[in-house]
Order: structure tokens, then sequence, then C-alpha cells
């Protein structure tokens, strides 16, 4: 991976090789973390992170629902990202907060576990590969189901959770694919190992529903905002498996991924197996709004003074 030079931990500024952990933290044995993955763009208005508010308002949510009390504002950690974006210089990046019960209990109760908090920013370039971006992607329907809503919480971004997506990835990947895609326990289409999927149908955008075990991607609510305001129908329903193969076009976000297009699932050429029309549109006019260039979407950029190196 690409380095910065300084991480935020626990309320201070670290050289990025001096953010360390004890081997016996607890997030690292069971899994007991959330995170958050979120990007900062260069606008014309300087470096904006997308949807910052919406993504740590999520931070915390998941932190709640772990009953892992975050020990700084959601302001607090706001600016403390402003401030490492200025202090690494960095005009685009991809931010990584992360909040986990840190060292001092081993053993399943976590609570008397203190609760860390980081914060890494480094460049990270197309999470699925500038290609993908451009042509679509190759993807696979996992044998992995998502996790189900009555074993963990689908809802929350937790650390621990990733494990399913991991096998996932590693299957797909060790097939010769460049994405997986799960089902959820009741065999319907979930989402991919890190991003919401969407297939077009005869020009309707069709996504699975919260109750699918999806996460509730920041990215996904703003695809779906800015396919209605094209004058789209987008319905949030089950998805058949068969429908992926049927699919006019198929396209996925994610915040690491961006928006990606799908052009064959399980071998089958998508459409006539290139990005479709829609799926084309979406991600200008979404590439457009990460970039700050549409004014109508002005309200998701959290702006950030960023020095420039030169000066
Ligand atoms: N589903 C999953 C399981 C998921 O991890 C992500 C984000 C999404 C959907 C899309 O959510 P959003 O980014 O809010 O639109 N995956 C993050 C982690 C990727 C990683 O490899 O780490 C991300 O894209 O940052």
């Amino acid at each position: 991976m690409e380095q910065a030079d300084l991480i935020w931990h626990n309320g201070e500024m670290v050289a990025w090789e001096d953010a360390k952990v004890h081997v016996l933290t607890h997030g690292l044995h069971y899994g007991t973390g959330v995170f958050e993955g979120i990007r900062a763009y260069e606008t014309p208005k300087g470096t904006a992170i997308f949807r910052h508010h919406d993504h740590l308002d999520r931070l915390f949510k998941s932190a709640e629902l772990y009953y892992m009390p975050i020990p700084y504002t959601l302001e607090e950690l706001r600016q403390a990202t402003h401030e490492l974006i200025a202090a690494n210089e960095l005009r685009e990046c991809y931010i990584r907060p992360i909040v986990f019960r840190g060292y001092g209990q081993m053993g399943l109760y976590p609570l008397d576990a203190p609760v860390e908090v980081s914060i890494a920013v480094w460049p990270w370039g197309a999470y699925l590969g500038d290609e993908g971006k451009a042509n679509g992607i190759r993807a696979k329907v996992a044998s992995w189901r998502r996790i189900p809503h009555d074993a963990l919480i689908p809802h929350a971004k937790a650390s621990g959770q990733y494990l399913n997506s991991v096998l996932a990835k590693i299957e797909a990947s060790k097939a010769g694919y460049q994405e997986a895609i799960l089902l959820d326990s009741h065999g319907f289409v979930c989402e991919g190992s890190g991003e919401n999927i969407y297939v077009v149908r005869e020009g309707v955008i069709l996504t699975p529903p919260q109750t699918a075990g999806i996460l509730d991607g920041i990215n996904r609510k703003s695809v779906i905002r800015i396919a209605r305001d094209l004058g789209y129908e987008v319905i949030e329903r089950d998805l058949a498996r068969a429908e992926l193969y049927l699919a006019d076009e198929v396209f996925m976000t994610g915040t690491a991924a961006e928006l990606v297009p799908v052009r064959e699932v399980d071998d089958h050429a998508i459409g006539d197996g290139q990005p479709g029309p829609i799926t084309a549109e979406l991600q200008r006019v979404f590439d457009d709004t990460l970039h700050g260039r549409d004014p109508r979407y002005a309200e998701w950029l959290d702006v950030v003074a960023v020095p420039t190196k030169a000066a």
C-alpha cells in the first residue's frame, strides 16, 4: 500500500511507522472493531471529503451496535480528519477511521477493554482497477452467503464481520474473477464483498433492500438520489440470482470502488458485455459529484483547507 506521513491515534498525530498496537489488542483477537471507508477528492473548492458527516454518523452507529462508546465527539473526529489530511499534504485520499477494543482485557466480555480510535489517510487508486472502472469487471456469485441479521449485524461496518467478505473475495479471486457477489441467507442477491449492487432491466434500476443483509451504503444512497433526479425509477426489492444474468446492465458502488460496471457474472455476459448507457450516465454524474463539479450535490462535500506542497 501507499503510505502517508502521519496517523491520528487516540488524539495524537504519530509517525506512520509508529502507529502500533499490542498483540493482545482485543480487536485483533475477536474482531471487536468498527470502521469507515471515506474518500476525499480534489474539487474546484479544494480538497473535499465526500459525505463526511454521514460516514462518521454510521461509524458512531456501528460502534453503538457493538456497545463501544467512542471517547470523542463526531465533530472532534471530523476536525481531526481535516487536520490529518492537511498535515499529510494530501489533495486526494482514502480515509480509514477505526474504533476498536484495545489492550487490557482478554475473553469475550469486552466492556472493560479500552476503546481506541485511529484515523489513517493515504492515496488509494481504483479499488477494482482503472480498467474495471472503464470497461467493467467480471464477478462471480460466491458459495459463501452474506452474514444473516440473526447472527451478526449487516448494518454495522464491523471488523470481525469482514471475515465473511474475505472468504468470498478469496474464492472469487482464485477462480479468476475481480469481485464476489454474495447472496443473502434466503438466496437473494445481496451485495459485493465491499460494494452494493444494482441491476438495470428495461430502464428500471433495481437494488436489494435493507432487509437483504446489505450494508446501508452511503454511495448507494447517493446513487439512488442521483438516479431519481435524472428521472430513473429505482426499486428496492429482492433479486433472484438469474436476474443478474438476465440484466441489461449491472453495476456496483462503494467508497473504495466508486461506481464500477459489471460486464460478466458467472461467465454470462451482461447486456452486450460492455458498460451500458444508464451505468455510464450514472458513473459520469457520480464522478462529477465526487469531484465537486455538480452544484446540485454541493451539500455532500466537506471542504478541507490543505496547504500546497509548493507553497
Ligand atoms: N457493502 C460492504 C460489505 C462494504 O464493505 C461497503 C464499503 C459497501 C457495501 C459500500 O458502502 P459505502 O462505501 O458506504 O458506499 N466497503 C469499504 C471497505 C472496502 C475495503 O476493502 O476495506 C469501502 O468501500 O471503503
